[in-house]
């Protein structure tokens, strides 16, 4: 926002003074911020078989089968891995997605989402 001049007729109607022309002191500083993004989180479990949480993490997150077994198998040894960052509103339908994907063959396969730092 640019400084400018400003009639001051504060004492106005009926006064007898002059009007000032005075400076806002005060600048409008207008900060843009990208939105967070957020990671999708890949949950270890006992039951879902490896070749299906690779299958489920090339259609959901259209990872290639060298990244999805990367991915299965540090969440199998691990517990968790991120699988991808996204918007948030992304980041959660896909997450959705997966553990849907999972459920709807009786797999407790589990996806979840945390903003990042
Ligand atoms: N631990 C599972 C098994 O041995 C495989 C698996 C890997 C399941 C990663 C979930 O996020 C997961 N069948």
């Amino acid at each position: 926002m640019q400084n400018r001049p400003c009639i001051d007729d504060s004492l106005t109607p009926g006064a007898t003074m002059s009007k000032t022309a005075t400076l806002p002191r005060t600048k409008t500083e207008t900060k843009v911020q990208r939105p967070r993004l957020h990671k999708v989180i890949l949950f270890n479990d006992d039951y879902t078989p490896r070749d299906f949480v690779v299958q489920v993490l090339k259609a959901v997150f259209r990872l290639n089968e060298t990244q999805a077994l990367n991915v299965m198998m540090t969440a199998h040894r691990k517990g968790v891995c991120v699988v991808a960052v996204f918007a948030q509103d992304i980041a959660e339908t896909k997450a959705a997605r997966g553990t849907e994907a999972g459920a709807a063959k009786g797999y407790p396969l589990r996806f979840g989402t945390e903003p990042e730092e």
